[in-house]
């Protein structure tokens, strides 16, 4: 009897230690930049960038990781960062909705989220201080791809992906931090991953894809790094890009 309980026991612990993936604790290190980018030749738009950068960088974690960002607050005004689509059971004061979950993060101020990442997919992180104008027009968002611990057979016939975050710009605020996002102001930009190469639509391609002649953008080189190409294949971390990158503000 003793002994089919200790088998019994030992089965459960060679299950837990044979699953998939075994969850880790992941820190990190996010700052939030007063940066330009150049949206469309001859277009620049003043933003708030993760890292400096836009899209804010890539975050590849495993379900069931224990994530800890913390964030720098660089800029001249307030910012969170709210991690769409993460439950937050238990640890709703990292959900990051100011004056709700937590009092925003002030300049010059830093601070660290921590949550499960209880939500396998393709989730995305944003700014959630006066969103029409820090999500909608400044650059605050980032993708959050949780791999599954247990996929199904058609996430593990999946063999390429491309990440493509898209978004609008409103060329008379673009120089004035604190304007923009106001019912009736026009839209008069659009991007894909921060760039609107080729106008305001954009192609993704593939290697193995043929392109017809008619394809005017067919010999249009871009940067590998563009569409965030493969990102499931990137190593679990979190994964900056220098292509995203803008142009510093401050004059020295
Ligand atoms: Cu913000």
């Amino acid at each position: 009897m003793k002994y089919k309980l200790l088998l019994g026991i030992c089965s459960v612990l060679w299950l837990a230690l044979a699953g998939p993936t075994l969850a880790e604790v992941r820190s990190f290190e996010m700052t939030i930049e007063e940066v330009e980018i150049e949206v469309a030749p001859g277009f620049k738009s003043k933003v708030w960038g993760f890292n400096g950068q836009v899209p804010g960088p890539l975050y590849h974690v495993n379900e069931g990781d224990e994530v800890e960002v913390t964030v720098h607050n660089f800029s001249t005004l307030n910012h969170t960062v709210h991690w769409h689509g993460i439950f937050q059971t238990g640890s709703w004061q990292h959900d990051g909705v100011p004056h709700v979950t937590r009092h925003p993060i002030e300049p010059g101020e830093s601070h660290t989220y921590r949550f499960i990442a209880d939500k396998p997919g393709s989730l995305w992180y944003h700014c959630h201080v006066n969103v029409s104008e820090h999500v909608g027009l400044r650059g605050m968002w980032g993708p959050l791809v949780v791999a599954p611990a247990a996929p199904t057979e058609l996430e593990k016939a999946v063999t390429k992906d491309a990440i493509l975050m898209f978004s609008g710009w409103n060329s008379q605020v673009a120089d004035n931090y604190g304007e923009g996002g106001h019912p009736g102001q026009v839209i008069n930009y659009f991007s894909i991953n921060g760039k609107e190469h080729g106008g305001s639509m954009l192609v993704v391609e593939y290697e193995e894809i043929e392109k017809p002649e008619f394809y005017e953008w067919r010999n249009i080189e871009y940067e590998p790094d563009f569409y965030m190409i493969e990102s499931m294949a990137a190593p679990k971390g979190q994964h900056s890009s220098e292509h995203f990158r803008g142009q510093d503000l401050l004059e020295f």
